[in-house]
């Protein structure tokens, strides 16, 4: 079934724009034709592409390559198309290539214009395939993002072989025709598909730069999705060449092997089970691992629902149901002890529920909520009907997964007495901050900043390079405890991260108040060396994890002490690395002072703390910004992996920006 896309996330944010229905939920009767005839001409979307995109910046350009590729595995879905080829083009273009049906060439008799030119010209244009033009297919409608596309593109030629033949028609300046659509030539033997090259509009684009990193990791989405779909991408830029095969013949099954690739799987199977219903299906997979959270995504029709919603509740009822039940008919869980929570069932689970329907309803703050009552009911159904067969069958494992859900429910009892102990000691100790930190003198929390700093050595020094007035210190210890592989309750026993727990003053997991902190700044300073990368990395979990609010917020940033300095002239420059040393000595021919290797943040004097790290007006901080869960859940995969190498390379600043340290 393939997604509705007027109604899918980007779509319904557009719709927002021009139709007011007075807050109603868009659903099919809200929306009419009335709407389509207002929105004509692209002007619109140039005109606020925000509202289309989201915004001008990264994630607004590489909306555009979704709402082509959407397109073609849209096809797919539909059953016509099994191959996508996207590259990166030399001169900045992107090429999007499927073997799909191709875009209908014939005249539409209402807009007497070829179907390609309505679906690149007309917004919504797709949506008019819909009722009775005779391009409907099973239900979907095409075409209706890549007219935005072509609005915010200085070029867009798009190819469509059909019937033997190759059609061309050629759009610039913001969708304008250039060329009508013309037979260009004969398709290659038996080729049927579309090809859309577009060059993002540089004066609508704060940059017009890909990342392809970005585009890799959503083309493999897609591809985990949608089995057996093969996506090829090649990026030919200068430097950046690479090609990237995705197809998964297991699809989910290889999407949740996949996410705890990194991980110790707590059993080699992957749960898996699928059922549908008329207009609507769902699959699910799932895997334990031996770690203390869960991973749960979700997606309709192909698109991530990062806020969850019907399916994942379903999902979530019944995993839990189908458990206990299993424990308690085999006497696992005992007559008067409770039933096992949710939150301890889905311990170190990692699962996907992907479902399909017709119509469906996106609500939440980002429209990334499924709110179709219907499959709440249907993955609910699914799972108690299939998991109960496959626990039956998987005695062995089963009670593997039974025992790791008891040993969680006794530690959520010892993490709560954990938490009470110290919330009646911070009560019994007035504020209860640690004795390591040197606070600062204000006690307003916006002009506040909290020094988390790596080792009692440099704590000295640090307190002498500070500004006392706003900026406090505090000392941490060596490596702090891992808290991607500790239980919450011993992750509460340990001092360092009582002390930053107290410091920070608003709780922590699940209680943390983000009202309640007590600097809106914190900064984390360890040596510009690979354990303080890894400290860092290992102080970075801890708030993902446990004061996810407070990263998410804006709230967290690095400090970069440097590992060279230098002078030039009377001036002292400073270099973060080899690399910044060597672009130093490329930029600087003659240069012959010495480079004075930095030993670490004890070794360094005040100045060259202060000015380095401390000193507002010199410093520069990179700001920790994680905002999609979901990818910063895929890149502390990656760090907390066992490669541990490799993660002590990464730090995430925001969820399109994570940077390997070059250290
Ligand atoms: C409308 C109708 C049909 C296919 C498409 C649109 C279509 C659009 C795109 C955009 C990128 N790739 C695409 N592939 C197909 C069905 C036409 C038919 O009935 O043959």
């Amino acid at each position: 079934m393939p997604r509705d896309r007027v109604f899918g996330k980007g779509a319904s944010v557009a719709m927002q724009a021009v139709s007011d229905n007075g807050g109603k939920r868009r659903g099919s009767s809200s929306y009419g034709a009335k709407d389509l005839t207002v929105l004509k001409g692209l002007e619109p979307v140039r005109k606020r592409p925000g509202m289309y995109i989201g915004s001008t910046g990264p994630s607004g350009l590489h909306h555009l390559i979704w709402e082509v590729v959407d397109n073609s595995v849209d096809e797919a879905m539909a059953g016509f198309c099994d191959r996508i080829d996207v590259t990166l083009l030399v001169d900045g273009g992107c090429r999007v290539v499927d073997n799909g049906r191709g875009i209908p060439t014939d005249i539409h008799p209402q807009e007497k214009k070829s179907g390609v030119e309505v679906a690149l010209t007309i917004l919504h244009g797709g949506g008019k395939f819909g009722d009775g033009g005779g391009y409907k297919v099973s239900g979907g409608l095409h075409g209706v993002g890549v007219s935005v596309v072509n609005a915010l593109s200085a070029k867009l030629i798009v190819e469509v072989d059909r019937e033997g033949k190759r059609h061309t028609m050629e759009f610039g300046n913001g969708g304008k025709v250039v060329s009508k659509l013309a037979v260009t030539g004969n398709a290659p033997r038996g080729r049927t598909g579309t090809t859309i090259t577009f060059w993002p509009d540089a004066t609508i684009f704060d940059e017009t730069e890909f990342r392809s990193q970005t585009v890799l990791e959503r083309l493999q989405m897609y591809a985990f999705l949608n089995k057996g779909l093969e996506i090829r991408f090649k990026d030919e830029r200068p430097g950046h060449e690479q090609e990237v095969t995705y197809k998964y013949a297991g699809g989910i099954i290889d999407f949740v092997r996949h996410l705890n690739q990194s991980k110790e799987a707590l059993f080699k199977k992957v749960v898996y089970f699928e059922q549908s219903e008329e207009d609507q299906e769902v699959e699910v997979a799932l895997q334990w691992n031996t770690g203390f959270y869960e991973g749960i995504h979700s997606f309709a029709n192909g698109i991530a629902t990062g806020e969850g919603g019907m399916h994942e509740e379903g999902l979530k009822k019944a995993l839990t149901n189908a458990v206990n039940k299993y424990a308690r008919g085999k006497n696992l869980i005992k007559e008067k002890e409770d039933n096992l929570l949710g939150e301890d069932i889905r311990e170190g689970v990692t699962a996907i529920v992907s479902v399909r329907l017709r119509e469906p309803q996106f609500e939440g703050q980002t429209k990334a909520k499924l709110g179709n009552v219907s499959m709440r009911s249907l993955v609910e159904k699914a799972t108690n009907e299939k998991l109960t067969d496959w626990l039956e069958e998987h005695p062995t494992e089963a009670r593997q997964i039974v025992n790791k859900g008891v040993q969680a429910a006794r530690a959520r009892t010892a993490a709560r007495q954990a938490r009470d102990l110290i919330r009646r000691k911070s009560a019994l100790e007035g504020a209860g901050m640690p004795g390591k930190l040197a606070d600062c003198a204000t006690k307003d929390p916006r002009e506040a900043e909290l020094f988390i700093v790596e080792g009692d050595s440099a704590a000295g020094p640090a307190i002498q390079a500070r500004n006392p007035q706003n900026q406090a210190i505090l000392p941490i210890r060596g490596k702090i405890l891992n808290v991607e592989r500790a239980r919450a309750d011993k992750m509460l026993k340990n001092t360092e991260i009582q002390a930053i727990i107290a410091a920070i003053g608003a709780g922590v997991g699940e209680e943390f108040d983000l009202a309640k902190i007590r600097y809106h700044k914190v900064t984390l300073l360890t040596d510009a060396d690979v354990d303080g990368a890894h400290i860092r990395t290992l102080l970075l979990t801890f708030f993902f994890r446990q004061m996810h609010d407070l990263v998410s917020a804006g709230h967290v940033y690095v400090a970069q002490p440097p590992l060279y300095s230098t002078v030039v002239g009377k001036e002292k420059t400073y270099l973060k690395d080899d690399a910044a040393k060597n672009a130093f000595l490329a930029d600087h021919g003659n240069h012959r002072n010495a480079f004075n290797r930095l030993k670490g943040l004890g070794e360094m004097d005040f100045d060259e703390l202060r000015e380095t790290t401390m000193d507002p007006t010199k410093r520069t901080l990179l700001q920790v910004n994680v905002e999609e869960a979901a990818i910063a859940d895929q890149v502390l995969s990656i760090l907390m992996g066992d490669d541990v190498e490799l993660r002590k390379h990464f730090i995430v600043t925001n969820a399109n920006d994570v940077r390997f340290l070059d250290i």
